[in-house]
Protein backbone atom coordinates (compact mmCIF):
# COMPACT_ATOMS: atom_id res chain seq x y z
CA UNK A 1 0.00 0.00 0.00
CA UNK A 2 1.57 3.33 -1.04
CA UNK A 3 1.23 6.18 1.53
CA UNK A 4 -0.79 6.76 4.42
CA UNK A 5 -3.70 4.59 4.76
CA UNK A 6 -6.77 6.90 5.85
CA UNK A 7 -9.84 5.42 6.62
CA UNK A 8 -12.95 6.04 4.01
CA UNK A 9 -15.61 6.98 6.79
CA UNK A 10 -12.56 9.40 8.02
CA UNK A 11 -12.10 11.17 4.82
CA UNK A 12 -16.07 11.77 4.93
CA UNK A 13 -16.07 13.39 8.51
CA UNK A 14 -13.97 15.60 7.22
CA UNK A 15 -15.96 16.55 4.24
CA UNK A 16 -18.91 16.88 5.89
CA UNK A 17 -17.79 18.21 9.36
CA UNK A 18 -21.35 19.69 10.37
CA UNK A 19 -22.62 16.08 10.55
CA UNK A 20 -21.31 13.39 12.89
CA UNK A 21 -19.80 10.43 12.02
CA UNK A 22 -21.77 7.97 13.26
CA UNK A 23 -24.25 9.20 11.70
CA UNK A 24 -22.40 9.71 8.07
CA UNK A 25 -21.02 6.19 8.21
CA UNK A 26 -24.35 4.62 8.60
CA UNK A 27 -25.11 6.84 5.26
CA UNK A 28 -22.32 5.61 3.42
CA UNK A 29 -23.08 1.52 4.37
CA UNK A 30 -26.96 2.22 3.80
CA UNK A 31 -28.51 1.25 7.21
CA UNK A 32 -31.38 -0.71 5.31
CA UNK A 33 -28.74 -2.27 3.07
CA UNK A 34 -27.16 -3.22 6.65
CA UNK A 35 -30.34 -5.69 7.54
CA UNK A 36 -30.66 -6.87 4.34
CA UNK A 37 -27.20 -8.10 4.10
CA UNK A 38 -27.74 -9.10 7.71
CA UNK A 39 -30.53 -10.75 6.43
CA UNK A 40 -28.66 -11.88 3.33
CA UNK A 41 -26.21 -13.91 5.94
CA UNK A 42 -28.52 -15.20 7.91
CA UNK A 43 -30.11 -17.25 4.80
CA UNK A 44 -27.20 -18.14 4.05
CA UNK A 45 -26.22 -19.98 7.20
CA UNK A 46 -30.12 -21.66 7.39
CA UNK A 47 -29.17 -22.74 3.54
CA UNK A 48 -26.16 -24.39 4.59
CA UNK A 49 -27.65 -25.69 7.85
CA UNK A 50 -31.21 -26.91 6.76
CA UNK A 51 -29.62 -29.17 4.01
CA UNK A 52 -26.91 -30.39 6.04
CA UNK A 53 -29.91 -31.53 8.56
CA UNK A 54 -32.06 -32.77 6.11
CA UNK A 55 -29.30 -34.69 3.58
CA UNK A 56 -26.24 -35.22 6.06
CA UNK A 57 -27.35 -35.41 9.87
CA UNK A 58 -26.42 -36.80 12.33
CA UNK A 59 -23.03 -37.81 10.41
CA UNK A 60 -20.54 -35.27 10.63
CA UNK A 61 -20.61 -33.10 6.86
CA UNK A 62 -22.92 -32.61 4.29
CA UNK A 63 -21.51 -33.28 0.58
CA UNK A 64 -23.90 -30.66 -0.96
CA UNK A 65 -23.84 -31.62 -4.68
CA UNK A 66 -24.94 -35.35 -4.01
CA UNK A 67 -26.78 -34.97 -1.06
CA UNK A 68 -24.90 -36.71 0.98
CA UNK A 69 -22.91 -36.77 4.37
CA UNK A 70 -19.46 -37.60 4.87
CA UNK A 71 -17.92 -38.62 8.60
CA UNK A 72 -15.24 -36.55 7.74
CA UNK A 73 -13.96 -36.19 11.77
CA UNK A 74 -13.03 -40.13 11.78
CA UNK A 75 -12.69 -40.54 7.92
CA UNK A 76 -9.87 -37.33 7.41
CA UNK A 77 -6.13 -39.01 7.22
CA UNK A 78 -7.86 -42.35 7.73
CA UNK A 79 -7.84 -43.22 3.80
CA UNK A 80 -8.66 -46.52 4.31
CA UNK A 81 -11.46 -45.73 6.49
CA UNK A 82 -10.35 -48.22 9.50
CA UNK A 83 -11.86 -48.50 12.74
CA UNK A 84 -14.92 -47.51 11.59
CA UNK A 85 -18.29 -48.83 13.44
CA UNK A 86 -20.12 -51.01 11.03
CA UNK A 87 -23.04 -48.82 11.61
CA UNK A 88 -21.16 -45.84 12.54
CA UNK A 89 -23.58 -42.36 12.75
CA UNK A 90 -20.31 -40.14 13.27
CA UNK A 91 -20.70 -36.97 15.82
CA UNK A 92 -23.26 -34.80 14.35
CA UNK A 93 -19.98 -32.52 14.06
CA UNK A 94 -21.90 -29.66 11.77
CA UNK A 95 -24.89 -29.81 14.32
CA UNK A 96 -22.16 -29.14 17.40
CA UNK A 97 -20.65 -26.78 15.09
CA UNK A 98 -23.53 -24.86 14.38
CA UNK A 99 -25.25 -24.48 18.01
CA UNK A 100 -22.94 -21.44 18.85
CA UNK A 101 -23.95 -19.53 15.44
CA UNK A 102 -27.45 -20.48 16.00
CA UNK A 103 -27.70 -18.91 19.71
CA UNK A 104 -25.89 -15.33 18.03
CA UNK A 105 -28.56 -15.91 15.40
CA UNK A 106 -31.19 -15.91 18.46
CA UNK A 107 -32.70 -19.58 17.24
CA UNK A 108 -33.57 -20.22 21.08
CA UNK A 109 -35.70 -23.33 18.95
CA UNK A 110 -33.64 -25.21 16.87
CA UNK A 111 -30.71 -24.64 19.58
CA UNK A 112 -32.71 -26.21 22.37
CA UNK A 113 -34.16 -29.11 20.14
CA UNK A 114 -30.29 -29.77 19.26
CA UNK A 115 -29.34 -29.67 23.17
CA UNK A 116 -31.93 -32.56 23.52
CA UNK A 117 -31.29 -34.46 20.78
CA UNK A 118 -27.32 -34.43 21.73
CA UNK A 119 -27.80 -35.16 25.49
CA UNK A 120 -29.84 -38.24 24.37
CA UNK A 121 -28.16 -39.58 21.52
CA UNK A 122 -24.49 -38.71 20.92
CA UNK A 123 -21.66 -41.04 22.44
CA UNK A 124 -18.12 -40.72 21.96
CA UNK A 125 -17.72 -44.39 23.35
CA UNK A 126 -17.21 -45.41 19.63
CA UNK A 127 -13.93 -47.13 18.04
CA UNK A 128 -12.86 -43.90 15.81
CA UNK A 129 -9.27 -42.37 15.47
CA UNK A 130 -9.73 -38.53 15.29
CA UNK A 131 -7.21 -35.95 15.24
CA UNK A 132 -7.18 -34.18 18.44
CA UNK A 133 -6.65 -31.09 17.13
CA UNK A 134 -9.99 -30.90 14.83
CA UNK A 135 -11.77 -33.09 17.79
CA UNK A 136 -10.89 -30.47 20.25
CA UNK A 137 -11.54 -27.00 18.17
CA UNK A 138 -14.49 -28.15 16.93
CA UNK A 139 -15.83 -30.44 18.86
CA UNK A 140 -14.89 -29.72 22.14
CA UNK A 141 -14.84 -26.30 21.85
CA UNK A 142 -18.34 -26.37 20.17
CA UNK A 143 -19.94 -27.99 23.07
CA UNK A 144 -17.98 -25.74 25.77
CA UNK A 145 -18.89 -23.01 23.84
CA UNK A 146 -22.45 -23.72 23.50
CA UNK A 147 -22.55 -24.98 27.25
CA UNK A 148 -21.89 -21.22 27.82
CA UNK A 149 -24.38 -19.57 25.69
CA UNK A 150 -26.88 -21.75 27.02
CA UNK A 151 -26.63 -20.52 30.19
CA UNK A 152 -26.13 -16.75 29.43
CA UNK A 153 -29.08 -17.14 26.94
CA UNK A 154 -31.44 -20.22 27.18
CA UNK A 155 -31.26 -21.13 30.90
CA UNK A 156 -34.68 -21.48 31.40
CA UNK A 157 -36.00 -22.79 27.95
CA UNK A 158 -34.27 -26.12 28.46
CA UNK A 159 -35.27 -28.96 30.76
CA UNK A 160 -33.77 -29.34 34.44
CA UNK A 161 -31.93 -33.22 33.14
CA UNK A 162 -30.66 -31.48 30.38
CA UNK A 163 -29.03 -28.44 31.73
CA UNK A 164 -25.89 -29.56 31.75
CA UNK A 165 -25.48 -32.26 28.84
CA UNK A 166 -23.44 -30.20 26.72
CA UNK A 167 -20.96 -29.73 29.69
CA UNK A 168 -20.86 -33.65 30.58
CA UNK A 169 -20.11 -34.46 26.73
CA UNK A 170 -17.73 -31.99 26.68
CA UNK A 171 -16.36 -33.77 29.95
CA UNK A 172 -16.47 -37.23 28.13
CA UNK A 173 -14.78 -36.26 25.44
CA UNK A 174 -12.24 -34.23 27.07
CA UNK A 175 -10.98 -37.11 29.21
CA UNK A 176 -10.75 -39.26 25.91
CA UNK A 177 -8.42 -37.06 24.83
CA UNK A 178 -6.12 -37.19 27.90
CA UNK A 179 -4.07 -40.12 26.82
CA UNK A 180 -2.87 -38.65 23.30
CA UNK A 181 -0.79 -36.16 26.12
CA UNK A 182 1.40 -39.12 27.43
CA UNK A 183 4.23 -39.03 25.66
CA UNK A 184 8.12 -38.97 27.17
CA UNK A 185 7.49 -35.07 26.39
CA UNK A 186 4.17 -33.92 27.21
CA UNK A 187 3.37 -33.06 23.79
CA UNK A 188 0.56 -34.98 22.40
CA UNK A 189 0.03 -37.55 19.52
CA UNK A 190 -1.65 -36.10 16.51
CA UNK A 191 -4.36 -39.02 16.77
CA UNK A 192 -5.91 -40.46 19.24
CA UNK A 193 -8.75 -43.54 18.87
CA UNK A 194 -11.72 -42.11 21.29
CA UNK A 195 -12.54 -45.61 22.77
CA UNK A 196 -9.11 -47.05 22.99
CA UNK A 197 -6.84 -44.70 23.33
CA UNK A 198 -3.22 -44.29 21.14
CA UNK A 199 -3.21 -47.01 18.68
CA UNK A 200 -0.19 -49.27 18.26
CA UNK A 201 2.40 -47.61 16.18
CA UNK A 202 0.70 -44.14 15.93
CA UNK A 203 2.40 -41.76 14.15
CA UNK A 204 5.36 -39.49 16.33
CA UNK A 205 4.66 -36.47 13.54
CA UNK A 206 2.33 -33.78 14.91
CA UNK A 207 2.48 -30.05 13.36
CA UNK A 208 2.93 -26.89 15.97
CA UNK A 209 -0.72 -25.60 15.14
CA UNK A 210 -1.88 -29.47 16.38
CA UNK A 211 -0.61 -29.42 19.82
CA UNK A 212 0.17 -25.85 20.17
CA UNK A 213 -3.91 -24.57 19.80
CA UNK A 214 -5.78 -26.96 22.99
CA UNK A 215 -5.52 -24.33 25.53
CA UNK A 216 -8.26 -22.13 25.20
CA UNK A 217 -10.52 -25.53 24.90
CA UNK A 218 -8.95 -27.44 27.60
CA UNK A 219 -8.33 -24.47 30.18
CA UNK A 220 -12.09 -23.46 29.97
CA UNK A 221 -13.23 -27.22 30.12
CA UNK A 222 -10.80 -27.21 33.52
CA UNK A 223 -12.34 -24.22 34.64
CA UNK A 224 -16.28 -25.20 33.87
CA UNK A 225 -15.82 -28.72 35.70
CA UNK A 226 -13.45 -27.60 38.55
CA UNK A 227 -10.37 -29.99 37.50
CA UNK A 228 -7.17 -28.87 35.95
CA UNK A 229 -6.16 -32.20 34.93
CA UNK A 230 -7.16 -30.53 31.38
CA UNK A 231 -5.96 -27.37 31.47
CA UNK A 232 -2.47 -29.58 33.25
CA UNK A 233 -1.97 -31.36 30.25
CA UNK A 234 -2.37 -29.08 27.34
CA UNK A 235 -0.44 -25.81 29.46
CA UNK A 236 2.41 -28.86 29.76
CA UNK A 237 2.66 -28.79 26.08
CA UNK A 238 2.75 -25.56 25.43
CA UNK A 239 5.17 -24.64 27.91
CA UNK A 240 7.66 -28.18 26.10
CA UNK A 241 6.49 -26.96 22.49
CA UNK A 242 7.51 -23.21 23.37
CA UNK A 243 11.00 -24.55 25.52
CA UNK A 244 11.80 -25.75 21.57
CA UNK A 245 11.79 -22.29 20.16
CA UNK A 246 15.21 -21.45 17.89
CA UNK A 247 17.88 -18.56 19.67
CA UNK A 248 15.57 -16.74 17.05
CA UNK A 249 12.33 -17.14 18.43
CA UNK A 250 11.43 -18.57 15.28
CA UNK A 251 9.41 -21.97 15.50
CA UNK A 252 9.77 -24.85 13.13
CA UNK A 253 5.69 -26.53 11.21
CA UNK A 254 6.07 -30.37 12.31
CA UNK A 255 7.77 -32.39 15.53
CA UNK A 256 8.14 -35.31 16.69
CA UNK A 257 6.38 -36.24 19.97
CA UNK A 258 8.66 -38.33 21.74
CA UNK A 259 11.98 -37.14 21.41
CA UNK A 260 10.95 -32.81 21.16
CA UNK A 261 12.56 -32.69 17.31
CA UNK A 262 11.74 -30.24 15.05
CA UNK A 263 11.35 -32.36 11.68
CA UNK A 264 10.44 -29.40 9.61
CA UNK A 265 12.37 -26.27 9.90
CA UNK A 266 10.52 -24.16 8.00
CA UNK A 267 7.30 -21.88 9.21
CA UNK A 268 5.05 -18.86 8.73
CA UNK A 269 2.43 -17.93 10.08
CA UNK A 270 0.01 -20.37 7.75
CA UNK A 271 -0.77 -23.75 7.68
CA UNK A 272 0.79 -26.51 10.69
CA UNK A 273 1.45 -22.92 12.44
CA UNK A 274 -0.98 -20.41 12.37
CA UNK A 275 -3.26 -20.81 15.56
CA UNK A 276 -0.55 -21.70 17.41
CA UNK A 277 0.03 -17.79 17.28
CA UNK A 278 -3.38 -16.59 18.00
CA UNK A 279 -4.32 -19.53 20.96
CA UNK A 280 -0.81 -17.70 22.93
CA UNK A 281 -2.59 -14.00 22.68
CA UNK A 282 -6.34 -15.61 23.13
CA UNK A 283 -5.24 -17.53 26.26
CA UNK A 284 -3.61 -14.01 27.82
CA UNK A 285 -6.90 -12.80 26.93
CA UNK A 286 -9.34 -15.46 28.70
CA UNK A 287 -7.04 -16.58 31.05
CA UNK A 288 -5.03 -13.39 32.25
CA UNK A 289 -1.12 -13.70 33.79
CA UNK A 290 1.86 -12.99 32.27
CA UNK A 291 3.43 -16.22 30.71
CA UNK A 292 1.16 -16.50 27.71
CA UNK A 293 1.65 -12.61 26.84
CA UNK A 294 5.39 -13.30 27.07
CA UNK A 295 5.38 -15.90 25.16
CA UNK A 296 3.26 -14.10 22.15
CA UNK A 297 4.88 -11.20 22.37
CA UNK A 298 8.34 -12.65 21.86
CA UNK A 299 6.95 -14.78 18.94
CA UNK A 300 4.70 -11.74 17.22
CA UNK A 301 7.98 -9.80 17.26
CA UNK A 302 9.87 -12.66 15.68
CA UNK A 303 6.68 -13.10 12.87
CA UNK A 304 7.52 -9.63 12.37
CA UNK A 305 11.26 -9.64 11.74
CA UNK A 306 11.79 -12.36 10.10
CA UNK A 307 8.41 -13.19 8.16
CA UNK A 308 6.97 -10.29 7.13
CA UNK A 309 8.05 -8.54 3.62
CA UNK A 310 5.30 -4.96 3.56
CA UNK A 311 2.05 -6.49 4.16
CA UNK A 312 2.64 -10.34 3.08
CA UNK A 313 4.13 -12.91 5.23
CA UNK A 314 6.77 -15.50 3.34
CA UNK A 315 8.28 -18.70 5.25
CA UNK A 316 11.48 -18.86 6.87
CA UNK A 317 13.62 -21.62 8.55
CA UNK A 318 13.70 -20.99 12.02
CA UNK A 319 17.43 -21.80 12.94
CA UNK A 320 19.03 -19.00 10.45
CA UNK A 321 15.67 -16.39 10.07
CA UNK A 322 16.16 -16.88 6.32
CA UNK A 323 13.48 -16.81 3.81
CA UNK A 324 12.53 -19.86 2.55
CA UNK A 325 9.00 -20.29 0.45
CA UNK A 326 7.61 -17.33 -1.29
CA UNK A 327 4.11 -18.30 -1.11
CA UNK A 328 1.28 -17.10 1.15
CA UNK A 329 -1.83 -19.27 2.02
CA UNK A 330 -5.43 -18.72 2.75
CA UNK A 331 -4.95 -19.24 6.43
CA UNK A 332 -2.89 -16.78 6.81
CA UNK A 333 -5.97 -14.50 6.25
CA UNK A 334 -6.55 -14.80 9.76
CA UNK A 335 -3.07 -12.74 10.77
CA UNK A 336 -5.10 -9.13 10.88
CA UNK A 337 -7.38 -10.55 13.26
CA UNK A 338 -4.63 -11.18 15.57
CA UNK A 339 -3.41 -7.93 15.05
CA UNK A 340 -6.22 -5.94 15.79
CA UNK A 341 -6.74 -7.45 19.35
CA UNK A 342 -3.43 -6.39 19.62
CA UNK A 343 -3.73 -2.68 18.27
CA UNK A 344 -1.86 -2.84 15.26
CA UNK A 345 -4.29 -1.61 13.02
CA UNK A 346 -2.44 -0.01 10.62
CA UNK A 347 -0.26 -3.49 9.38
CA UNK A 348 -3.87 -5.44 9.93
CA UNK A 349 -5.45 -3.18 7.53
CA UNK A 350 -2.73 -3.43 5.01
CA UNK A 351 -2.35 -6.90 5.42
CA UNK A 352 -6.19 -7.32 5.07
CA UNK A 353 -6.22 -5.26 1.99
CA UNK A 354 -3.83 -7.67 -0.06
CA UNK A 355 -5.83 -10.48 0.64
CA UNK A 356 -8.77 -8.48 -0.02
CA UNK A 357 -7.01 -7.75 -3.62
CA UNK A 358 -6.78 -11.82 -4.15
CA UNK A 359 -10.24 -12.47 -3.22
CA UNK A 360 -11.17 -9.42 -6.20
CA UNK A 361 -8.71 -11.17 -8.64
CA UNK A 362 -9.58 -14.86 -8.24
CA UNK A 363 -13.28 -14.74 -6.72
CA UNK A 364 -11.77 -16.08 -3.58
CA UNK A 365 -8.84 -16.85 -2.30
CA UNK A 366 -6.57 -20.03 -3.78
CA UNK A 367 -5.46 -22.33 -1.16
CA UNK A 368 -1.88 -21.51 -1.84
CA UNK A 369 -0.31 -18.27 -4.07
CA UNK A 370 3.34 -18.20 -5.19
CA UNK A 371 4.36 -14.52 -4.45
CA UNK A 372 7.43 -14.98 -6.14
CA UNK A 373 5.80 -14.99 -9.32
CA UNK A 374 2.31 -14.02 -8.91
CA UNK A 375 0.92 -17.07 -9.64
CA UNK A 376 -1.77 -19.93 -7.97
CA UNK A 377 0.22 -22.73 -6.96
CA UNK A 378 -0.29 -25.84 -9.33
CA UNK A 379 -1.46 -28.27 -6.82
CA UNK A 380 -3.06 -26.33 -4.51
CA UNK A 381 -5.82 -24.27 -6.66
CA UNK A 382 -8.79 -25.02 -4.34
CA UNK A 383 -10.93 -22.77 -1.92
CA UNK A 384 -12.23 -24.90 0.41
CA UNK A 385 -14.82 -21.90 2.02
CA UNK A 386 -12.32 -20.76 4.28
CA UNK A 387 -13.72 -18.19 6.68
CA UNK A 388 -10.27 -16.25 7.44
CA UNK A 389 -11.20 -13.79 5.26
CA UNK A 390 -14.22 -12.90 6.73
CA UNK A 391 -12.84 -13.23 10.15
CA UNK A 392 -9.82 -10.75 9.78
CA UNK A 393 -13.21 -8.21 8.26
CA UNK A 394 -15.18 -8.68 11.14
CA UNK A 395 -12.33 -8.00 13.28
CA UNK A 396 -11.04 -4.41 11.57
CA UNK A 397 -14.89 -3.25 11.19
CA UNK A 398 -14.83 -3.56 15.04
CA UNK A 399 -11.59 -2.03 15.60
CA UNK A 400 -12.21 1.09 13.24
CA UNK A 401 -16.09 1.38 12.18
CA UNK A 402 -14.78 1.82 8.74
CA UNK A 403 -17.87 0.99 6.71
CA UNK A 404 -15.08 -0.03 4.05
CA UNK A 405 -15.07 -3.14 5.76
CA UNK A 406 -18.64 -3.76 5.06
CA UNK A 407 -17.95 -3.57 1.57
CA UNK A 408 -15.77 -6.20 1.84
CA UNK A 409 -18.20 -8.25 4.18
CA UNK A 410 -21.29 -7.86 1.32
CA UNK A 411 -18.46 -9.02 -1.85
CA UNK A 412 -17.60 -11.91 0.60
CA UNK A 413 -21.22 -12.94 0.57
CA UNK A 414 -22.01 -12.12 -2.77
CA UNK A 415 -18.75 -14.23 -4.53
CA UNK A 416 -19.86 -17.24 -1.78
CA UNK A 417 -23.63 -17.04 -3.13
CA UNK A 418 -22.38 -16.87 -6.76
CA UNK A 419 -19.75 -19.17 -6.97
CA UNK A 420 -20.45 -22.01 -4.41
CA UNK A 421 -24.42 -21.96 -3.08
CA UNK A 422 -25.46 -24.86 -4.62
CA UNK A 423 -29.74 -26.43 -4.29
CA UNK A 424 -28.03 -29.18 -1.57
CA UNK A 425 -26.60 -25.93 0.43
CA UNK A 426 -22.55 -24.55 -0.11
CA UNK A 427 -19.63 -26.15 -1.81
CA UNK A 428 -15.95 -26.08 -1.63
CA UNK A 429 -14.01 -25.47 -5.27
CA UNK A 430 -12.05 -27.59 -6.02
CA UNK A 431 -10.04 -25.67 -8.62
CA UNK A 432 -10.47 -21.83 -8.37
CA UNK A 433 -9.26 -21.70 -11.85
CA UNK A 434 -12.10 -23.40 -13.59
CA UNK A 435 -14.28 -23.34 -10.16
CA UNK A 436 -15.31 -26.82 -10.61
CA UNK A 437 -17.23 -27.49 -7.42
CA UNK A 438 -16.06 -30.31 -5.03
CA UNK A 439 -18.67 -31.83 -2.79
CA UNK A 440 -17.95 -31.18 0.78
CA UNK A 441 -19.09 -28.60 3.01
CA UNK A 442 -17.25 -27.97 5.83
CA UNK A 443 -18.80 -27.25 9.09
CA UNK A 444 -16.64 -24.25 9.80
CA UNK A 445 -18.64 -23.13 7.48
CA UNK A 446 -21.08 -22.60 9.90
CA UNK A 447 -19.29 -21.73 12.81
CA UNK A 448 -17.34 -19.37 11.27
CA UNK A 449 -17.99 -17.94 8.08
CA UNK A 450 -22.05 -17.68 8.69
CA UNK A 451 -21.36 -15.98 11.88
CA UNK A 452 -18.47 -13.60 10.84
CA UNK A 453 -20.20 -12.04 8.41
CA UNK A 454 -23.19 -12.17 10.29
CA UNK A 455 -21.90 -9.86 13.04
CA UNK A 456 -19.81 -8.10 10.70
CA UNK A 457 -23.73 -6.55 9.56
CA UNK A 458 -25.08 -6.98 12.87
CA UNK A 459 -23.08 -6.84 16.17
CA UNK A 460 -25.54 -6.57 18.90
CA UNK A 461 -24.13 -10.17 20.12
CA UNK A 462 -20.61 -8.19 20.80
CA UNK A 463 -21.87 -5.38 22.42
CA UNK A 464 -21.73 -5.06 26.09
CA UNK A 465 -20.70 -8.31 26.31
CA UNK A 466 -16.59 -9.61 25.89
CA UNK A 467 -16.13 -12.59 24.09
CA UNK A 468 -13.31 -13.97 22.83
CA UNK A 469 -13.75 -16.75 19.31
CA UNK A 470 -12.01 -19.72 19.09
CA UNK A 471 -10.14 -20.41 16.14
CA UNK A 472 -13.02 -21.97 15.24
CA UNK A 473 -15.38 -19.66 15.89
CA UNK A 474 -16.92 -20.47 19.20
CA UNK A 475 -17.25 -17.67 21.37
CA UNK A 476 -16.12 -18.06 25.05
CA UNK A 477 -16.70 -15.47 27.60
CA UNK A 478 -13.67 -13.73 29.48
CA UNK A 479 -14.71 -13.48 32.70
CA UNK A 480 -12.78 -12.03 35.74
CA UNK A 481 -13.65 -15.56 37.80
CA UNK A 482 -11.68 -17.48 35.07
CA UNK A 483 -8.65 -15.15 35.07
CA UNK A 484 -8.79 -15.67 39.23
CA UNK A 485 -9.21 -19.57 38.96
CA UNK A 486 -6.56 -21.54 40.33
CA UNK A 487 -6.16 -25.84 40.47
CA UNK A 488 -6.40 -25.46 43.98
CA UNK A 489 -9.99 -24.73 44.34
CA UNK A 490 -11.61 -28.00 45.63
CA UNK A 491 -13.21 -29.42 42.90
CA UNK A 492 -17.55 -29.63 42.87
CA UNK A 493 -19.38 -32.05 40.97
CA UNK A 494 -20.21 -30.40 37.34
CA UNK A 495 -24.01 -31.01 37.79
CA UNK A 496 -24.00 -28.36 40.75
CA UNK A 497 -22.36 -26.17 38.98
CA UNK A 498 -23.61 -23.39 36.60
CA UNK A 499 -20.69 -22.89 35.03
CA UNK A 500 -18.92 -19.77 35.67
CA UNK A 501 -21.00 -17.90 32.79
CA UNK A 502 -23.01 -16.21 35.52
CA UNK A 503 -19.99 -13.79 37.11
CA UNK A 504 -18.95 -10.57 36.16
CA UNK A 505 -18.48 -10.35 31.97
CA UNK A 506 -16.17 -7.15 31.13
CA UNK A 507 -18.11 -4.47 29.44
CA UNK A 508 -16.91 -4.59 25.75
CA UNK A 509 -15.17 -6.76 23.00
CA UNK A 510 -12.21 -7.63 23.09
CA UNK A 511 -12.20 -6.70 19.44
CA UNK A 512 -12.50 -3.29 20.55
CA UNK A 513 -10.54 -3.27 23.89
CA UNK A 514 -7.17 -4.07 22.53
CA UNK A 515 -4.91 -5.74 24.97
CA UNK A 516 -2.12 -2.86 25.36
CA UNK A 517 1.62 -4.75 24.52
CA UNK A 518 4.25 -3.69 26.75
CA UNK A 519 7.67 -3.52 24.23
CA UNK A 520 9.90 -1.64 26.80
CA UNK A 521 10.92 -5.19 28.18
CA UNK A 522 12.28 -5.47 25.30
CA UNK A 523 16.00 -5.44 25.09
CA UNK A 524 15.68 -4.53 21.01
CA UNK A 525 15.84 -0.80 19.31
CA UNK A 526 12.70 0.74 18.19
CA UNK A 527 13.92 0.76 14.73
CA UNK A 528 13.37 -3.16 15.18
CA UNK A 529 10.25 -3.32 16.68
CA UNK A 530 7.83 -3.45 13.59
CA UNK A 531 4.70 -3.94 15.83
CA UNK A 532 2.56 -3.71 18.45
CA UNK A 533 0.90 -0.27 18.66
CA UNK A 534 -1.30 0.11 21.10
CA UNK A 535 -4.65 2.41 20.75
CA UNK A 536 -6.16 3.95 23.81
CA UNK A 537 -8.85 2.07 25.19
CA UNK A 538 -12.42 2.83 26.92
CA UNK A 539 -13.99 5.08 23.97
CA UNK A 540 -16.70 4.09 22.74
CA UNK A 541 -15.83 3.70 19.25
CA UNK A 542 -12.71 2.84 19.83
CA UNK A 543 -11.08 6.44 19.45
CA UNK A 544 -7.99 8.08 20.27
CA UNK A 545 -7.45 11.26 22.09
CA UNK A 546 -3.38 11.73 22.21
CA UNK A 547 -0.74 10.93 20.26
CA UNK A 548 0.60 9.11 23.24
CA UNK A 549 -1.82 6.42 22.97
CA UNK A 550 -1.23 5.70 19.25
CA UNK A 551 2.19 3.68 19.13
CA UNK A 552 4.26 2.72 16.61
CA UNK A 553 3.25 1.79 13.05
CA UNK A 554 3.84 -1.45 11.59
CA UNK A 555 4.44 -0.86 8.36
CA UNK A 556 7.26 1.84 8.75
CA UNK A 557 8.83 2.40 12.27
CA UNK A 558 7.24 5.94 12.44
CA UNK A 559 5.40 7.37 15.52
CA UNK A 560 1.85 7.57 15.17
CA UNK A 561 -0.47 10.30 15.84
CA UNK A 562 -3.89 10.96 16.73
CA UNK A 563 -6.19 12.69 13.76
CA UNK A 564 -8.62 15.20 14.41
CA UNK A 565 -11.70 12.76 14.67
CA UNK A 566 -9.71 10.58 16.86
CA UNK A 567 -8.17 7.62 14.78
CA UNK A 568 -4.49 5.96 15.37
CA UNK A 569 -2.22 6.67 12.02
CA UNK A 570 0.01 8.13 10.07
CA UNK A 571 -1.63 11.68 9.90
CA UNK A 572 0.71 14.86 9.14
CA UNK A 573 0.34 17.18 11.34
CA UNK A 574 -0.78 20.99 11.01
C1 LIG B 1 -10.72 -23.83 10.84
O1 LIG B 1 -10.97 -25.15 11.15
C2 LIG B 1 -9.94 -23.21 11.94
O2 LIG B 1 -10.01 -21.84 11.77
C3 LIG B 1 -8.51 -23.67 11.98
O3 LIG B 1 -7.73 -22.97 12.92
C4 LIG B 1 -7.83 -23.56 10.65
N1 LIG B 1 -8.73 -23.13 9.65
C5 LIG B 1 -9.97 -23.80 9.52
C6 LIG B 1 -10.82 -23.15 8.47
O4 LIG B 1 -10.10 -22.68 7.40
Amino acid sequence: MDGPWVPKGILVCLLVALLPCAMLQSLASGARDRIQLREEARRMFYHAYDNYMQYAFPHDELKPLSRTYTDSLAELGNLNHEHLPEHYNGTALTLVESLSSLAILGNATEFVKAVLWLGENLSFDVDVRVNLFECNIRLLGGLISAHLLAIEFFEGLIPGGYKNQLLHLADDLGQRLLPAFETPTGIPYAWINLKYGVMMDETLETSTSGCGTLILEMGALSRLTRNSKYEDAALKALRKLWSMRSSLDLMGTTLNVATGTWIQHSSGIGAGVDSFYEYLLKAHILFGGQEYWDMFRQAYVAVQQYFRHGPWYHEADMRTGRATYWQLTSLQAFWPSVQVLIGDVVAANATHREFVSVWEKHGVIPERYLLDIGSIHPTESYYPLRPELAESTLYLYQATKDPWYLDVGEKLLTSLNNLTRVDGGYASIRDVTTMELEDHQHSYFLSEMCKYLYLLFDDTFLSNRNYIFSTEGHPLPVLRAWQQWTPSVPPKAITESKGEAETEHTNSSAMESQVCPDFRGLSLSPQRVESACHVLDGHEDHRCTSDDGCGIDAATCRKRTCSSVGYCGLWKKG
